[in-house]
């Protein structure tokens, strides 16, 4: 079976699990937990850039970062299942994931930044990340990502559910359109709550 070292916080492990669930390989993953501060996890050996998601595969080999995980189960599905096989469709859904995963990016460093020590912190490092997030979301409500569901979709979420968990769901306020787009998201997406940490 293979093993998906994750974390059970970390947005683009959950993305990977979402991939697996709805690519039908949910069940035969084994989730194995890790630690990226730990230098004595094996996370290190089987990954060098010591990153949650890591796959391993049966022969051993690993795959990282989570959108080649997510290509690997779209392409073992057969193709198409998440990541489009038509052109536009195809950059559409990646260039909405690569959307995701950048208010992830932003975020994780926001958060790397303000917990460190007080007087070691850049405020105009923290504002230039922030406004990544804030142009991001702005987008996203004028134009919530239209159904079915796509790799674009999975990673919007699960930067938002991120926001939700280090941030309070702060966004929610103004952003309406696209809690409303969340919420529907979790309707068609069962395992999107599986997955939320707690
Ligand atoms: N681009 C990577 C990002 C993975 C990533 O940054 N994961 C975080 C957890 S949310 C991590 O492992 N951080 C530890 C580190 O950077 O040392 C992906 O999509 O998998």
């Amino acid at each position: 079976m293979p093993i998906l070292r994750y974390s059970a916080a970390s947005p683009y492990a959950r993305k990977a699990r979402i991939a697996a669930e709805l690519c039908g390989f949910g069940a035969s993953l084994t989730l194995e937990g890790a630690s990226a501060t730990d230098p004595a996890d094996s996370l290190r050996a089987q990954n060098p850039l010591g990153k949650v998601p890591t796959l391993i595969l049966e022969s051993g080999e690993t795959i990282y970062d989570s959108r080649v995980i997510c290509d690997y189960f779209d392409l073992l599905a057969g193709g198409g299942k998440l990541i489009p096989t038509e052109p536009a469709a195809r950059v559409a859904a990646l260039t909405l994931q690569a959307l995701g995963d950048g208010i992830n990016d932003a975020a994780l460093l926001i958060r790397y930044e303000i917990t460190r020590a007080e007087n070691l912190r850049d405020p105009s490092w923290i504002a230039l990340q922030q406004g990544k997030i804030d142009r991001a979301l702005a987008e996203l409500n004028a134009h919530p990502p239209a159904f079915p569901v796509a790799i674009g979709h999975i990673a919007v979420a699960c930067a938002l559910g991120y926001l939700d968990l280090r941030f309070a769901g702060a966004w929610r306020e103004a952003h309406s359109a696209l809690a409303v787009w969340l919420d529907e998201f979790a309707r068609e997406v069962p395992v999107f709550e599986a997955t939320r940490a707690v």
